[in-house]
């Protein structure tokens, strides 16, 4: 794989100010596949610098021009698919399918609107005596966890860029090679010097020196919740702008009149992709009390397919193995029964977990209750649509969620739900369509004209 020694600042590969360098590991092999270099403050304030430095051109650039942009950008992007879906396969292990249709795939579709955005959201409107402008709020720090890591980046860059801000990108530690493919595209796509800059490091470090850094305008995070709350804090403590897109608890809730089989073999491939690790992933199947048994012989069946080294590949890293392996272990020891998979590894090397499926689990269970963020489905029983409500909104999360039935009834239950995003019968993915969190799950939205505002603010002059 290849590896940039260098952070992107200011519109070129700039030595980091320190020779610490990150270990890019192949979590389905556990080799080294590269080093990048472990960013400090200094490289932090320098790519600060840069994005402030660019922010008059780039916001005072026409947003049809941004979009053209935009569109270069993607296009860049498209003539890498390939090379990106092998990084991503290299340093997250993602099945080569799946990194090509989604970890490449999706990114380049979400780049596309917000191309279309740029060019076509009133960023003037007349209101009654007054004309208000939608502005960019200034430098945004993007920093970006390892799940879907380029996904992830392109969800926060590309309206950042419609919007006319400017960025730092400080991606995850584990994934760091895609992103250093993005700074390339990014570069062979004319944006201007400083608009966009990356520097690669570690959370506690270079992470906390961007969050903390005083020029910085707007904050927008994903990843785990505990380091989310203390950007938020931060953010709020400065009076800057904060976007949150943090963990989720989702429910599969499966009304009386679904079609079950289809229900269930749908929300087991949900949690199975990408090993699970998705914010989003449909981990909580809540199934009619007089179905259940039915429902739990259709669940082992379907997980029986999903083959460690095959469909589904390995966690990250071995922290991120060794937290799932507690939560399985938890879930027995709390009285879950085991219906497929379990705690012992199903390989030997490469930091894979056995996709497990547990029945009999209660609302109040840990492995009810807290994101696992790996293949592990739990089973819960309910007795009427009172008590399936209660359960799926039982937990601190509401991100997203998914409801099968008679359409009207599930609009009607989805409507219910304290979440930001429900799937209706399997649902279609939308890119346009604003993602985000209730309750714990976070600040603001991502994608579309909804994740576009979260980079604006607004001004308005009255005549
Ligand atoms: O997350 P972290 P981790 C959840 C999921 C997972 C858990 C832990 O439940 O099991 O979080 O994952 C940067 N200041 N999600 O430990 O640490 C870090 O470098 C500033 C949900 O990997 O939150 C990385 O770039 N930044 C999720 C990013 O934060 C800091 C996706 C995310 O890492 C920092 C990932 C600090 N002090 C994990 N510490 C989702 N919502 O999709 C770390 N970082």
């Amino acid at each position: 794989m290849k590896a940039h020694d260098a952070m992107y600042i200011g519109g070129e590969w700039r030595p980091a100010s320190s020779t610490d360098t990150i270990a890019v590991i192949n979590p389905a092999d556990e080799q080294v596949i590269g080093h990048v270099p472990a960013g400090t403050a200094a490289d932090v304030d320098a790519a600060v610098r840069a994005a402030r430095a660019a922010l008059p051109g780039w916001a005072a650039t026409p947003p049809a021009e941004r979009g053209a942009r935009i569109a270069a950008l993607r296009d860049a992007l498209a003539a890498r698919a390939e090379e990106i879906a092998a990084t991503v396969t290299a340093e997250l292990g993602a099945p080569p399918q799946l990194a090509a249709a989604v970890h490449a795939g999706l990114p380049i579709a979400v780049a596309g609107t917000y191309a279309e955005l740029a060019a076509t959201h009133p960023f003037e409107e007349k209101v009654g005596n007054s004309t208000v402008y939608s502005e960019p709020v200034g430098v945004v720090a993007a920093i970006t966890p390892w799940n879907y890591p380029l996904h992830q980046i392109v969800a926060k860059v590309a309206p950042a860029l419609a919007a006319g801000c400017t960025i730092v990108l400080k991606p995850a530690e584990d994934t760091p090679l895609v992103a250093q493919l993005f700074a390339e595209a990014v570069h062979e796509a004319g944006i201007p010097a400083g608009v966009f800059n990356l520097v690669t490091g570690l959370g506690p470090v270079a992470g906390q020196a961007l969050a903390e850094h005083p020029d910085v305008d707007l904050v927008s995070f994903t990843g785990s919740t505990a380091v989310g709350r203390r950007i938020g804090a931060l953010a709020g403590g400065a009076v800057k702008r904060v976007a949150l897109e943090l963990g989720g608890k989702s429910a599969n809730v499966i009304l009386p009149s679904a079609d079950l089989p289809k229900a269930v073999a749908v929300g087991i491939a949900n949690v199975m992709s990408n090993s699970g690790q998705t914010c989003s992933a449909w981990t909580r199947m809540l199934i009619p009390a007089d179905r259940y048994e039915e429902a739990v012989a259709l669940a082992a069946a379907a997980v029986a397919k999903y083959v460690p080294g095959e469909r589904v590949g390995p966690l990250v890293n071995a922290k991120q193995r060794e937290r799932v392996r507690g939560y399985i272990e938890k879930g027995v020891e709390e009285g879950a029964r085991l219906v497929a998979g379990g705690p012992e590894a199903p390989r030997e090397t490469g930091y894979y977990v056995s996709p497990t499926v547990f029945a009999d689990v209660t609302p109040e269970m840990t492995i009810a209750q807290e994101e696992i963020f790996g293949p592990v489905v739990s089973l819960l029983r309910y007795e009427d649509e009172a008590d399936a409500l209660a359960i799926a909104n039982g937990t601190e999360y509401g991100l997203a969620g998914a409801v099968w039935g008679e359409p009207e009834e599930a609009v009607a239950f989805a409507r219910r739900m304290e979440t930001g995003q429900v799937d209706i019968n399997g649902g279609r993915f939308n890119p346009r369509a604003p993602f985000g969190g209730y309750k714990q799950s976070g600040v603001g939205r991502e994608l579309g004209a909804h994740g576009l505002s979260e980079y604006l603010q607004t001004k308005s002059l009255q005549f």
